[in-house]
């Protein structure tokens, strides 16, 4: 028999997870962590449900980017790519990653792997040589169409792309356009969820233009070189999107062959373009299948903002979890992201979320549990009848299980933790409801007592089981306590069958699993940090001064209508000037006016809620919100600062 995927059942299924792989020009937050728990949650349930599973991350390391970074940083690109390579490896063990493969694109059989295909696509006709002028953004490292350039800025870095004209070579990705359509209106989860699948297909309602590809080696020479021509590289998405097929040993790896037919790609918004239009085009060219799903999710923004170096608010994976434990972070950000929508970062909810899904729902059911068993089981797992087994209880387990499973097949992850809850919260009411301290009053009561001791234990079972691709280090501690000695055996079937617990297996009371954190009293919020001091460019004295900082007095100022944050202010640099500032959260505008304070005053004029800005104030972040740069001495209004 034959399933929906064309596999043959019975046969032990194969899944294929990727995520990107991320460039080394900066080092990794929240944003990278996201994606790559994802896929380490998909990969770890398909382990589980015994499908033969393979799971690759790793970095994109050429490009103008990263020479750009290495330059700045005063070492060679190879250098730099080593240093930051190294820091997203070495985040998988911390994060409790379990990828079966780590790919650079400096590796060289991913170097071959690149130059086989160009070869391939360049003699079958698909790549030629011409000329082409268009405007570039270094953040997105592609060139960008008229209509995604918005007031003669790319919206997602918010530089302005740069002119760029010259010779190079070209990949014929126009002839696919049409091929693509049919492909993705065929295969209506090609890209999912649909909102990005709509927004590839508006992409192929213009004309799609062929694709540059190459970078002449006396612009850039951090690549690799292209087969057909000495003096060229290749283009970064070219060479970084080939990592997918590299790691499988493309083209005549075992493991293309078992792997490829089922590749799920994990992704954010950030690189739809590149990966639902750039890349199967590609593998159309070079005769290769496309691949199965292109996973999309949202992004994770920190005060409501996209994560960025320069806004300064970036959050760092590492900190939280060595400041709240790893389960708790793999929690909340799997629980808190809907997958394909933006997700706003903020301590204070995930310390709402571990305080109540974690200390109160999961961990008081789990130590009140096991305490009552040792005292009433004599501390092992007791033996009970059949007829004596909670049905509404197994079947809630049933109830959770069937939701997490059609979670992971549409990765609404976040459902299948709902889910997972439920089936916790039913559990935690089961307990209210048969009172056990009570019932263990009278010794009459010890068969009920012992039934239903037997019942949660069961309950644990299934719920330290349905979490550990989650919450692996959790699932495990739950799974020790109720004296199941390889909890990696363990798999959904486990719970089905409901009669796998061990009688006499020892219960043991294990340390809180989460601790309650009081925020007030106990927490100090986390630094947002800039990026380490040692990746920062140095400037010279002339760069530095080519910034106009003057003493400003505040004369005026009001709140913006409808904005949240901003306050409008007039204030003399020599000369009257209005400018905008998001501190009405911080300042009530008569703490402001008469305050000295530091302005940019050859700032490019900008509209902020449809009032024009002549500058911006200059002002810090603390624990308690922003403070503006004042001074401590007179100040003369209107003078430079040096
Ligand atoms: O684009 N929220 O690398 P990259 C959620 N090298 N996810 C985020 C995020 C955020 N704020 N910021 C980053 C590249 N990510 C290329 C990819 S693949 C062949 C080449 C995650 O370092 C998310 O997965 O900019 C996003 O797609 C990826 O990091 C971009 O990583």
């Amino acid at each position: 028999m034959i399933n929906e995927y064309g596999d043959a059942v019975n046969m032990p299924k194969s899944f294929y997870i990727t995520t990107p792989i991320y460039y080394v020009n900066a080092s990794p937050h929240i944003g990278h962590a996201y994606t790559t728990i994802v896929a380490d949650v998909l990969a770890r349930y398909h382990r589980m449900i015994g499908d033969n599973t393979f799971f690759v991350t790793g970095t994109d390391e050429h490009g103008d980017k990263i020479a750009e970074a290495a330059q700045k940083a005063g070492i060679t690109p190879q250098e730099y790519a080593d240093k930051i390579s190294a820091q997203f490896r070495a985040l998988c063990p911390e994060l409790a990653i379990t990828n079966d493969y780590f790919i650079r694109t400096t590796d060289p059989n991913h170097i071959e792997t690149v130059r086989y295909i160009l070869q391939k696509v360049y003699d079958a006709g698909d790549i030629y040589f011409g000329s082409y002028g268009g405007y570039y953004c270094f953040g997105c490292e592609r060139f960008l169409t008229e209509k995604e350039i918005v007031d003669n800025k790319c919206p997602e870095h918010g530089r302005e792309p740069q002119y760029i004209e010259e010779k190079n070579y070209f990949f014929k990705m126009s002839k696919y356009q049409d091929w693509l359509i049919k492909h993705i209106t065929d295969h209506p989860d090609f890209i999912r969820p649909e909102r990005y699948k709509n927004e590839a297909l508006a992409f192929l309602r213009e004309p799609l233009e062929d694709l540059c590809i190459s970078r002449p080696k006396s612009r850039l020479e951090w690549g690799i070189t292209l087969p057909f021509d000495e003096n060229y590289v290749t283009y970064v998405w070219f060479d970084a999107l080939i990592n997918y097929v590299t790691a499988l040993d493309y083209p005549d790896g075992e493991k293309f062959k078992t792997f490829w037919p089922v590749a799920e790609h994990l992704i954010a918004k950030d690189i739809l373009k590149p990966h639902g239009i750039y890349w199967p085009t590609m593998l159309k060219a070079a005769g290769i299948e496309p691949y199965r799903h292109l996973n999309v999710h949202g992004y994770w923004n920190s005060d409501q903002n996209k994560m960025s170096k320069s806004l300064g608010n970036i959050v760092r994976p590492l900190d939280l979890k060595d400041k709240y434990g790893l389960d708790a972070f793999r929690y909340f950000l799997l629980r808190d992201m809907v997958f394909g929508l933006d997700s706003n970062f903020s301590e204070e909810a995930f310390v709402q979320r571990l305080n109540s899904d974690l200390a109160n729902d999961l961990g008081n059911l789990v130590s009140r549990s096991i305490t009552m068993a040792i005292k009433y089981c004599d501390g092992k797992v007791p033996q009970i009848q059949q007829k004596d087994k909670n049905k509404a209880l197994h079947e809630a387990a049933l109830k959770a299980v069937a939701e997490v499973e059609s979670s992971f097949k549409d990765m609404s992850l976040h459902k299948a933790l709902i889910a997972i809850w439920d089936f916790i919260n039913i559990t935690n009411k089961y307990i209210v409801e048969n009172e056990p301290w009570s019932l263990g009053k009278d010794p009459a009561n010890k068969e009920k007592l012992t039934a239903i001791m037997y019942n949660l234990l069961a309950a644990l079972r299934a719920i330290s089981i349905l979490l550990s691709p989650f919450m692996p280090q959790t699932a495990e501690k739950i799974l020790r306590q109720i004296g199941v000695d390889e909890p990696q055996n363990l798999d959904m079937a486990g719970i089905r069958k409901d009669d796998d617990l061990k009688a006499g297996s020892p219960l043991t009371r294990g340390e809180s699993l989460f601790p309650r954190i009081n925020q007030e009293k106990e927490s100090q919020p986390l630094e947002k940090k800039a990026p380490a001091i040692d990746l920062k460019p140095q400037i010279d004295y002339e760069e530095f001064a080519r910034v106009d900082l003057r003493v400003a007095k505040i004369l005026a100022a009001e709140a913006v209508p409808k904005a949240n944050k901003l306050l409008k202010l007039k204030i003399d640099i020599g000369e009257e000037r209005t400018i905008v500032a998001g501190v009405s959260k911080d300042y009530t505008p008569a703490e402001l006016i008469g305050k000295k304070i530091v302005v940019v005053a050859n700032l490019k004029p900008t509209k902020l809620m449809g009032v024009e800005s002549h500058g911006m104030l200059l002002a810090t972040d603390t624990d308690t919100g922003l403070t503006v740069l004042a001074f401590d001495r007179e100040a003369k209004t209107g003078a430079k600062i040096r």
